[in-house]
């Protein structure tokens, strides 16, 4: 069966400016808390490699993105560094940052790669971090001021703005399973992350339309449907359907319909931890809507009714509300313990067709991180990662399959183009199209999934 793509569908890949750029003497940059965190444990980082390095983009992009085009890239996901372009979090622009960002924008285009740019992938300035970070409403007015300054410096050339990466993960990371800085276990604060991500997206939004720019902003999500264990049991069903309140729509409700789900607020009223909210601020979310989404997919929620006692060693958590269950003989990826289930994704795209006014989204984030790769490179020097192609194609078969529905899904990027740095795996899984040998220089080569991409991208798709 040939699968045939839109002729104008968006073929490429995503990375984030903190897991790709380095730093490097005299670039002005500032901390943020990955930064921070490495340099107070960095035991706690595989093999000790930190964000410092990455895959040195910063002095790499324009063969980077020579080799995009070779894997036939038409577009391409990167977040802008906030503590490279405001080494403060607030105040003064550093140029260099300036510089940096325009050479990239330019390059790009003048490779006919269309540049997409988020504004926050987990990274947040140390300085603000140490006023408490989202869970300050100063964070807010700040974000809105370095989204503008990107806005202004920019938007002239870039005609696809994202205000998040995965809101969720620094809910998750930070003050509930303490994967990411500052490590809290807190409900009380993760429902003021929540909030304030999504306050700040929406008056980013809303700056955004006010400069006019000719152009389109949304937002990405991390995106896991939850299936229960038993459909036809009610309290796995019900379980299953709270847990998609808390980790799907907190974001996505607010962020399509511009209002959170009745379920979250009832949760959140119930156990006293509803956030202040002030005078106008439902109103700028409900009225500041995203123009397009991003759905990032790894995995899906397996969810059962809660059986296991609530941990009494803190307060409220989410899983007090369900327990996950293993799904007997499923696939999984056993480097990142992720379940691997295909069919997520057309679920996803089905549900924004049906429940989410059929938006116009697109696939931000799919891939598969593998350790090890090296055991795969033939004699020519190249990783032959067929497993990686056949991760890929099974998931667009699916896109496919979403769009023949109608479907208003209108690209597909993988993550990630250059094996890069990530949050606490540092280069143990890689997932790129591109290898990248942090021992020799950062060198890059093409894997055998790149060239596949190509055929995929030139042809409009596979057989
Ligand atoms: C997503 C993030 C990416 C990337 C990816 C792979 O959640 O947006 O930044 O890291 O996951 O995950 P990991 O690097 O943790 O294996």
């Amino acid at each position: 069966m040939k699968y045939t793509f839109p002729k104008e569908f968006w073929w490429g890949s995503s990375a984030s400016g903190p897991q790709t750029e380095g730093r490097v003497e005299g670039d002005g940059k500032g901390e943020n808390i990955w930064d921070y965190w490495f340099e107070l444990e960095p035991e706690k980082f595989f093999n000790q490699v930190g964000p410092n390095k990455t895959s040195r983009v910063y002095e790499k992009f324009r063969e980077d993105i020579q080799l995009m085009k070779q894997i036939g890239h038409n577009s391409f996901r990167t977040s802008i560094q906030w503590s490279r372009l405001i080494p403060e979090g607030t105040g003064a622009v550093n140029q260099a940052a300036v510089d940096f960002y325009n050479q990239y924008i330019d390059e790009l285009i003048a490779n006919d790669i269309e540049p997409f740019l988020n504004l926050y992938h987990f990274d947040m300035p140390l300085p603000l971090q140490e006023k408490g970070g989202w869970t300050n409403r100063e964070t807010v007015d700040a974000y809105v001021a370095y989204a503008k300054t990107c806005f202004e410096l920019f938007g002239d050339r870039v005609k696809k703005w994202f205000t998040h990466n995965e809101p969720i993960v620094p809910v998750e990371g930070g003050y509930l399973y303490q994967f990411h800085y500052p490590k809290h276990v807190i409900m009380e604060e993760a429902v003021m992350v929540g909030y304030h991500e999504n306050l700040a997206s929406a008056k980013a939004i809303k700056a955004y339309r006010e400069l006019g720019l000719d152009g389109e902003i949304g937002i990405i999500l991390n995106l896991t449907p939850s299936y229960p264990r038993d459909e036809n049991n009610p309290d796995d069903v019900k379980a299953a359907e709270i847990a998609d309140v808390f980790f799907n729509r907190s974001f996505l409700d607010p962020a399509v319909k511009g209002e959170f789900p009745v379920e979250l607020v009832a949760v959140v009223k119930e156990l006293d931890i509803a956030p202040e909210v002030q005078a106008g601020d439902l109103e700028i979310i409900k009225n500041n809507t995203v123009d397009l989404l991003g759905i990032n997919y790894y995995q899906p929620r397996r969810i059962k009714a809660k059986e296991t006692p609530i941990d009494p060693s803190h307060g409220p958590m989410p899983d007090d509300y369900f327990d996950y269950y293993d799904l007997p003989g499923k696939k999984i990826n056993p480097y990142r313990g992720w379940e691997i289930y295909e069919k997520g994704i057309y679920d996803i795209l089905t549900n924004t067709r049906e429940n989410y006014g059929n938006i116009r989204c697109f696939i931000s984030e799919n891939g598969m991180g593998v350790e090890g790769e090296e055991r795969y490179i033939n004699q020519d020097g190249q990783i032959e990662d067929d497993y990686r192609i056949e991760f890929v194609s099974d998931h667009l078969k699916y896109v496919h399959q979403a769009i023949q529905e109608g479907t208003n899904c209108l690209g597909y990027h993988m993550w990630t183009c250059m094996d890069n740095w990530s949050w606490t795996n540092a280069y143990k899984n890689r997932y790129g199209f591109i290898s990248v040998d942090i021992t020799n220089e950062g060198k890059r080569t093409i894997k055998k999934s790149g060239h596949w991409f190509k055929t995929v991208a030139d042809n409009h798709g596979f057989t």
